[in-house]
């Protein structure tokens, strides 16, 4: 597989995947489609974008013509998908976003590999999906790839959906696919709607820290280049029609997590310890909240070899310090301002 089309390149898993694969495959054509919704911008590629072997495309996973030209002009024979709507709490509010890119984007992105890989044998599609499409853990135990489904949220429930179509694909048309469901993703680039970014963004202005509920729910948490390392590893080497779990074996109960965050959001912004963890707020849970989600990833170490490679208080700091020194970066996307900076750049054009 030589013409990657990667979806959602310009988001924040997407981002980290596409810089990863660029460096690492200088022979392969890396192509970055992305609608450039509110929750993705170019500027995460900026260090990247005159690389030969990188290129952007500007398009909906909804619009049939728009990827049927894709597949075409670049003669794609790998994708790598992860072009989704992410946010629980806004599947919570506009559900029917979510159908229509998570499962109809998904569909029609299924279709066109379909009909221009017929009678190929060097053609692989990678879904990448979510943990959340098991559900919610309560009495110990962890998410395998033989879980039954049981989406709680509008965005698991089209996640699940679009997993089904995929699945559904290989077994009656014989389609080519690989897939994997992974836990919470920390790091550099992610939306400061996340749990993680928002509350960092809100210390620095000394904001409220809105915590639902108890505070009590458990996330596996695990390092977004590590993520991106284990799609490149099952990319490559998963055997074709198989699901891999990924996680990062490193749970945290949300108010643990934001105490130790606080700490250390303290020590980095040099005041007074305590002063951060007097900004957490309880609020009104999220309607339909998980408990608990936690993964094993054994069949995918097994297999194939991976382990996350970076302990969780190290990751956190290298998080923390990325985004105390992209300040801007923050301001730029809660105003919007990348939907213009692609206009100022690059036109319409694509
Ligand atoms: P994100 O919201 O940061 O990025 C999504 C990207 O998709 C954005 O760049 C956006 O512009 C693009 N996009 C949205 N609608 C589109 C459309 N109709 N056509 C083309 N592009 C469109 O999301 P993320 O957190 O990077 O998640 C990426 C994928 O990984 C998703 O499929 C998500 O379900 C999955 N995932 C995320 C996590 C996590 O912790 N963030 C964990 C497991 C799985
Ligand atoms: O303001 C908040 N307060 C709060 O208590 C926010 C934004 C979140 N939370 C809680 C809800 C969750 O228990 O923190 C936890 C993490 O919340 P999110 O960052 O919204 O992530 P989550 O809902 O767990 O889903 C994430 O992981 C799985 C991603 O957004 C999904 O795309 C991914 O599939």
């Amino acid at each position: 597989m030589k013409n990657i089309l990667i979806t959602g390149g310009a988001g924040f898993i997407g981002s980290h995947l596409v810089r990863h694969m660029v460096h690492k495959y200088p022979d392969y054509q890396i192509i970055n489609l992305d609608l450039l919704t509110y929750a993705g911008n170019l500027e995460n590629l900026k260090d990247i974008e005159n690389l030969p072997n990188y290129t952007f495309v500007k398009a909906d996973i909804c619009d049939e013509a728009a990827i049927e030209s894709v597949f075409t002009r670049f003669d794609i024979n790998g994708v790598i998908h992860l072009a989704a709507e992410s946010h629980v709490d806004r599947s919570i509010t506009d559900p029917m976003s979510f159908v229509r890119t998570n499962v109809i984007g998904t569909v029609n992105l299924l279709n066109t590999a379909k009909k221009h890989w017929a009678g190929r044998d060097d053609v692989r599609f990678y879904h990448v999906s979510t943990d959340e499409v098991y559900g919610s853990l309560h009495d110990g135990g962890f998410f395998v790839e033989t879980t039954p489904y049981d989406p709680q949220s509008p965005y698991s429930a089209s996640k699940a959906s679009s997993d089904h179509f995929v699945r559904a694909y290989g077994n009656t048309y014989k389609f080519p696919f690989v897939m994997s469901n992974c836990s919470n993703n920390y790091g550099p680039y992610q939306f400061p709607e996340k749990l993680l970014p928002l509350f960092i963004a809100n210390i620095v202005k000394e904001k409220p820290l809105p915590v639902y509920g108890q505070g009590i729910n458990v996330r596996d948490w695990l390092w977004v280049e590590d993520h991106a390392k284990a799609i490149d590893l099952i990319f490559h080497q998963g055997k074709e029609g198989e699901t891999y779990n990924i996680g990062g074996n490193n749970e945290w109960r949300n108010i643990d997590l934001i105490h130790l965050l606080c700490k250390v959001m303290d020590k980095k912004l040099g005041r007074e310890t305590g002063s951060a963890a007097k900004l957490i707020t309880y609020v009104t849970d999220r309607a339909g909240h998980d408990m608990r989600y936690a993964i094993d990833a054994s069949k995918l170490t097994n297999e194939l070899g991976w382990e996350p490679s970076l302990q969780f208080e190290e990751g956190l700091e290298k998080t923390v310090d990325w985004y105390l020194a992209n300040a801007e970066w923050i301001a730029r996307v809660q105003s919007g301002a990348y939907q213009n900076y692609y206009l100022q750049q690059y036109g319409e054009r694509y």
